[in-house]
């Protein structure tokens, strides 16, 4: 960052120079270079056509054996935690849908002219989804350059290619815009590569110990029913990094002495581990789950609790007892109801404040995962009702996600 900040001004005070002392002859090209260099609102993306998108694209994908290219159902493919083929993943994607993306601004500069190295997490291979559990990611590097090549897999032959387009900040003059809403401002957008016209959601997930991990397909089933509803979730954990923030095995750094491995943090208090987890630039929209064996005495009442609605912080019990973490999707399904808490939607059928009383047709405890046994008052229906709940939103929660107040919110 230092370096690019000299070049940066370096490159600026020629401009200067050249622009003082150039009435009859002086080089437009360089004054050309320091224009599309500049950064006016310092927000991290340049004012010009600078900042590049690299898209990455699989372009086929050939079986061993097979000879073709994969058909609906034929195998799984899962890239950076998308399900792009597999699980409940919609059919047709193709050449031309990128299954990663990449943006770069103002860090085009660090390194000079080296080319930025990507990574990107394939998994292929047949069976059930619910294997992805169980599969070894692929590395696979890319970088900001036009290209086009094949992997060869065990499970048969994978073509990439990648893609550049140029870009322009689209307000230049406003670091602290946020044109989609997500709470996370341009500035911020730049520190995490995200999308000016998406909404990103970053949540890092920790766990006391490895045993109450987030399981990988748990994961990806999270980040495929957002995607579906037109939300980039990015789950920090053990096996996913961001820069800036930490997910995976934490201890105790709290001055809270009841915190132990098999009962973490309390909801009160889990936003005292935030520091230690999250670097400041980062703090204000990074969402933090905390998964553990038991709630403390005082958040008893739940499996989950979230610090508010909306909030920022999660505690979660990560497993069922003797069954674990997969049986019936428990741990996707109770860290999206406590997420939900996070983003601000309420229980369907007690509702809020702060939500708005939702269509009488989704105020059932089967239409989301929203829904409570604490609004079950027979126990039998208590269970039942629990484990029918889908791994969705109502269509009306999903409208009302509030990320701006989850951003805004005490903690
Ligand atoms: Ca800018
Ligand atoms: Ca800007
Ligand atoms: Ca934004
Ligand atoms: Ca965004
Ligand atoms: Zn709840």
């Amino acid at each position: 960052m230092k370096k690019s900040k000299f070049l940066l001004a370096f490159v600026a005070a020629v401009a200067l120079f050249v622009g003082n002392s150039c009435q009859q002859s002086c080089n437009p090209g360089l004054v050309n270079i320091a224009r599309s260099l500049r950064d006016t609102d310092n927000d991290g993306w340049y004012d010009t056509t600078t900042n590049q998108q690299v898209d990455l694209f699989i372009t086929q994908v050939l079986t061993i054996g097979g000879g073709g290219i994969f058909g609906p159902g034929r195998s799984n493919i899962i890239v950076d935690d998308q399900i792009l083929q597999g699980g409940n993943a919609p059919a047709g994607f193709g050449p031309n849908t990128p299954v990663a993306t990449k943006r770069i601004g103002t860090t085009l500069l660090e390194g000079g002219d080296a080319p930025k190295i990507f990574v990107s997490k394939v998994k292929i291979f047949g069976g059930f989804i619910t294997g992805s559990n169980d599969v070894q990611p692929l590395e696979v590097k890319w970088h900001n350059r036009d290209s086009t090549w094949t992997l060869n897999t065990n499970m048969g032959a994978i073509t990439f290619r990648t893609r550049i387009t140029r870009f322009a900040d689209p307000n230049p003059n406003d670091a602290t815009a946020d044109t989609d809403g997500d709470g996370i401002t341009e500035a911020e957008e730049a520190l995490i590569g995200g999308d000016f016209n998406t909404r990103d959601i970053i949540l890092a997930v920790a766990h006391t110990s490895d045993e109450f991990s987030l399981r990988p397909l748990a994961k990806e089933q999270l980040v495929e029913v957002f995607r579906l509803h037109g939300f980039n979730l990015r789950i920090i954990d053990n096996a996913t990094s961001l820069p800036g923030i930490t997910g995976g095995k934490i201890r105790n750094t709290t001055a809270d002495t009841l915190f132990s491995i098999l009962q973490g943090p309390s909801h009160a208090t889990v936003a005292t581990l935030r520091p230690s987890l999250i670097e400041p630039p980062f703090e204000q929209f990074t969402h933090l789950a905390v998964f553990q064996r038991e709630m403390l005495p005082v958040d008893v009442a739940g499996n989950g609790r979230s610090s508010g609605i909306p909030g920022l912080d999660l505690v979660f019990k990560a497993a069922l007892p003797i069954f674990g973490r997969d049986v019936w999707e428990f741990q996707a399904k109770l860290l999206m109801h406590e997420f939900g808490h996070n983003i601000g939607l309420c229980h369907p059928v007690s509702g809020g404040p702060p939500c708005a009383p939702l269509p009488v047709a989704e105020r059932d405890n089967g239409t989301t995962v929203m829904g409570t046994p604490a609004d079950d008052p027979n126990p039998l229906l208590n269970l039942a009702n629990t484990l029918r709940r889908p791994l969705d939103y109502s269509p009306t929660q999903w409208t009302t996600i509030n990320l701006v107040g989850a951003r805004n919110s005490i903690r």
